[in-house]
């Protein structure tokens, strides 16, 4: 399993079979959960060829809602299993797998969620096959209870440098809370495309979302508000949230391109389907720039039901360091005008901040003052060490796909950190969680995507969930050799990285 449940007891003798005449069972009353329980359902029925109905009457699988317990009981004593242990937080869950059913208790949701991932994993890599199988479909009994070690646990694609569609992303989407990860943050604006519709600024994606504004030329693409709110709540019918970014005040070329009165003296800029960085920016001292702004937090903000909006902030080297504190100053007010709470990468935090900003790290360097001080002031911080975390660096140097700038990553080096010990000053206490970023330069199809996302990704899920003390590179890597035949069934590229000892084939029961 991956992420490693937080606890887990085998129980011998008490394996459970799902056959013909299984049901799932949901909390009465919760139309939530009784939508996990048809996810669930869906899961299972291409591969065993069952029917599964869904419903609150019956059912030897159980869904079931029950907040009454006690949080601080965690991990629990024996003595009453219907009231100890519980697990806090919406994403807590305990499952108890016996010969009779399955039992999944979560306080929200989102637990049953993350429970039917772990059921999922449980069951033979053959239930992730499209078609029927012939199997035995045996959960081995026992009890979990796990919850998250960190509240966030993010991906984030960039659709800038090349666009990807909603079908890919709900692909995307699909692969990713396999693995219990829960925000998918769109990197959706650069210097070569401009890639979600804005209500009046239509040029921002008519020109800078049409063909030849991918890198090198490819494209067009972009989201059209509809497509992005169908694509928010796939995301959330998952409990996926999506963290919008409008990168600013650099890597502002297309918006520039689509509309010249943003540049410092309103001349046309070119198209830029190169890979430069840090040459353009949004101009600080005119109020051009915060109308256009105002405009899009707005429509960003109204399309957006989660939380968070990104606000990039990175290598804006082509705007002086007054000007960006004097941009940042004003734009911090305006998101929160919009009812959302600011993220931007770390050069961010070079600022002054309210503490409800979150600075994401990105950087290589073993410190980072800014960082620390909005953490020492309050601020929670979102971790992606560019060493570590960064799913576009290349596997090896012969890796076809991705960049190297912030070194080779292979599997053990994607695992091997651990994100309250990264930066002095930014502790357990103030760590949001982690999230690892897909830079899409070189990246030109979903098995692109796929292929760079796994089998790192794995590894960053399971330091965002699991209890520190259960890291162990060699238990992670036996643990992720058996995704090889789930990715194969699911028709998902990967990197068959050598350091992993890959299953090759997956033995039947029968
Ligand atoms: C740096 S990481 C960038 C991106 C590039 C990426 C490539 C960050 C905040 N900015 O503009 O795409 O490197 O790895």
């Amino acid at each position: 399993m991956i992420p490693v449940p937080a606890e887990v007891r085998p129980a011998a003798a008490a394996d459970f079979t799902i056959d013909h005449g299984t049901a799932i069972r949901t909390a009465p009353g919760s139309a939530a959960a009784r939508r996990v329980g048809e996810h669930l359902a869906a899961l299972l029925r291409p591969a065993t060829g069952y029917a599964l109905p869904v419903g609150e009457e019956t059912g030897t699988i159980a869904l079931l809602l029950d907040g009454a317990g006690d949080p601080d009981g965690f991990p629990g004593d024996e003595a009453d299993p219907e009231r100890d242990g519980f697990v806090d937080g919406d994403e807590g869950y305990r499952l108890e797998i016996g010969a009779a059913g399955v039992t999944v208790r979560a306080a929200a949701p989102a637990g049953l969620f993350a429970a039917v991932q772990t059921l999922r994993q449980l069951l033979p890599a053959a239930i992730d096959a499209p078609g029927p199988q012939l199997g035995d479909w045996v959960l081995p009994g026992g009890r979990i209870v796990d919850r998250p070690r960190f509240a966030y646990r993010g991906v984030m694609l960039d659709i800038a440098r090349h666009f990807f569609t909603v079908d890919e992303l709900k692909s995307y989407i699909d692969a990713l809370v396999q693995f219990k990860i829960n925000h998918l943050h769109l990197h959706l604006t650069d210097d070569q495309g401009w890639r979600l519709e804005i209500d009046g600024w239509p040029r921002l994606t008519e020109v800078s979302g049409g063909a030849g504004t991918g890198v090198d030329g490819t494209g067009p693409g972009y989201l059209t508000r509809a497509g992005y709110a169908d694509l928010v709540a796939y995301a959330a019918e998952r409990f996926v949230t999506i963290v919008p970014e409008i990168d600013m005040p650099g890597h502002v070329n297309a918006a520039q391109v689509a509309y010249p009165e943003l540049t410092a003296d309103g001349a046309a800029v070119a198209v830029r389907t190169d890979t430069e960085v840090g040459y353009s920016s949004l101009v600080a001292g005119k109020e051009e720039t915060y109308a256009f702004i105002e405009d899009v937090v707005r429509e960003v903000a109204a399309l957006t039901p989660g939380p968070y909006l990104h606000i990039g902030g990175d290598e804006a080297q082509a705007t002086t360091a007054e000007d960006y504190r004097t941009f940042i100053q004003r734009v911090l007010p305006l998101v929160a005008k919009y009812g959302k709470r600011v993220v931007g990468w770390h050069e961010m935090a070079g600022v002054e901040l309210p503490e409800t900003a979150v600075p994401q790290f990105w950087g290589v360097a073993a410190t980072d003052e800014g960082t620390a001080r909005a953490a020492a002031n309050g601020s929670k911080v979102i971790m992606s060490p560019a060493d570590r975390a960064y799913l576009d660096m290349k596997y090896t140097a012969a890796s076809p796909l991705g960049l190297d700038w912030a070194g080779l990553i292979d599997v053990e080096q994607a695992y091997g950190w651990d994100p309250a010990d990264r930066l002095p000053g930014v502790g357990e206490e103030h760590v949001l969680g982690v999230e690892a970023p897909l830079w899409s330069e070189t990246l030109r199809s979903l098995a692109d995507v796929r292929t760079m996302t796994f089998p790192r990704l794995p590894a960053v899920a399971e330091i965002g969930w699991s209890p520190r003390a259960t890291h162990d590179w060699e238990s992670f890597r036996h643990r992720l050799a058996a995704f090889a035949p789930r990715w194969r069934n699911q028709g998902i590229a990967f990197h068959p990285s050598p350091e992993i000892p890959w299953v090759q084939e997956v033995s039947r029961g029968s």
